[in-house]
């Protein structure tokens, strides 16, 4: 096993490690854990917060209120909250539920898909808790995204009830925002044939202004990343963010708060390396692996253009205008490689690289997932022009390309460093 590690304090964990133990996760994380604890504190909070939201979310349902499920960004939370529901993410970063949905799907399809879709069957066929809140779902409300995932959606009412939310393809077109409109407003009335509270203009924009106290708290927290050296590591805000999909706003805020405060007062990192953008697929809870290599090998991620990172919180509602109207503007907006054509994206990831002053992005493709893959040279091609360099990685959630994957990062941090 070939380590070149640049942190001193990663150095003499590794020297604890067997030259011939294999090259696998869970020494990773060991190592990662033990060789750079983090100094915030405030990391804590989110640590025990999953405990408590699992609580919460049970007491609600003994309390009449709906819990909706959900699996991408499309779906807009202020209309599940103005409805008096609550909702939550499930969306699978994991590889134990994969091998039961490759009974029913192919095993040639995205790793997120089988991961989401094993941890439904497993929690309704086998009562088994690997994902704890998934019994907790009353309703799925799905989207019209990438194919794999629609087809998906046609099998899932055998286990949960699914709602599928529609979404123009070509957003730019000019029946598209129209389209979405309509879509949203039949989507309020299912919420409120759901919960028997109606969706008023008044709930909507309280709900609107809450999310996007979120998003400009979010934009506090990234901004710090533009320090050098940035106060957090890149591997600590992806465990943050993917919360974000699991609390409620409330608790959510709370911890980014706490967060940013310590954040600003707190002594500068020491660790330095080239500043590194992932940018692509997302990350779901459980995924990590490639952070943690990148930060292993001693690269410093500084920004994420994904769903777990920037795409989640960047653009606000407009609050001055008709709700529904702000909300499918700001919806159809999300620069996601399933709507064509994606320019939106390639702009953004371009003036991200700039403003974080990074050195290189590695491209993250989930394996099997052909929009972000394809959608990949043209993001190349971009940086290109801009003289950023990139690395393209696809991967899945089983620890078999480590090694592969910790060579090439390794290749690339020298040869931006
Ligand atoms: S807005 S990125 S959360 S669709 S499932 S597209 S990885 S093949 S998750 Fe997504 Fe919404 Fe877009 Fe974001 Fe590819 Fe896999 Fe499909 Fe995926």
């Amino acid at each position: 096993m070939k380590f070149n590690v640049r942190c001193h304090l990663l150095r003499s964990v590794m020297a604890t490690v067997p030259d011939t133990a294999p090259l696998n996760r869970s020494i990773i994380n060991m190592v990662i854990e033990n060789a750079m604890p983090s100094s915030l504190a405030s990391l804590d909070f989110f640590k025990d917060a999953y405990e408590l939201r699992i609580a919460r979310l049970k007491e609600e349902r003994v309390n009449g209120i709906k819990i909706v499920g959900t699996f991408c960004l499309y779906v807009p939370d202020e209309i599940i909250f103005a409805a008096g529901a609550d909702r939550i993410v499930l969306c699978g970063g994991r590889a134990d539920t994969i091998p039961v949905a490759e009974q029913s799907l192919p095993r040639n399809i995205c790793p997120l898909i089988k991961s989401s879709f094993g941890a439904v069957v497993d929690a309704c066929c086998e009562g088994n808790l690997a994902c704890p809140h998934v019994p907790l779902v009353d309703v799925v409300v799905a989207e019209a995204t990438c194919d794999g995932k629609k087809k998906m959606y046609e099998i899932l009412p055998d286990y949960l009830p699914t709602y599928v939310l529609d979404l123009p393809q070509k957003p730019e077109s000019p029946e598209a925002l129209n389209y979405f409109l309509s879509e949203l407003k039949k989507f309020g009335k299912f919420m409120e044939d759901l919960t028997g509270t109606i969706v008023s203009e008044d709930a909507l924009r309280r709900e609107i202004r809450s999310a996007n106290e979120t998003r400009r708290l979010l934009h506090r927290f990234f901004g710090m990343r533009k320090r050098d050296p940035p106060p957090i590591r890149g591997s600590e805000v992806l465990r943050v963010m993917q919360k974000q999909f699991f609390l409620s706003p409330d608790q959510f805020r709370q911890g980014i708060s706490r967060l940013c405060d310590e954040m600003e007062h707190a002594a500068p990192e020491t660790r330095t390396g080239p500043r590194i953008m992932i940018s692509g697929c997302p990350m779901a809870a459980g995924n990590t692996k490639v952070p943690d290599i990148i930060e292993q090998k001693g690269g410093v991620i500084v920004v994420e253009e994904s769903c777990t990172g920037t795409r989640s919180f960047w653009d606000l509602v407009d609050e001055d205008k008709d709700p529904l109207t702000a909300l499918a503007e700001r919806y159809l907006d999300i620069p996601c490689a399933c709507i064509t054509p994606n320019d939106q994206r390639i702009a953004r990831i371009v003036d991200l690289a700039k403003q974080y002053d990074v050195q290189g992005v590695v491209y993250y493709t989930l394996q099997f997932c052909h929009a972000y893959n394809i959608e990949r040279l043209r993001v190349q091609r971009a940086l290109k022009k801009e003289k950023i360099p990139m690395l393209a990685l696809e991967s899945d959630y089983g620890d078999s390309d480590i090694e592969q994957i910790g060579i090439r990062v390794d290749a690339f941090l020298e040869m931006i460093s």
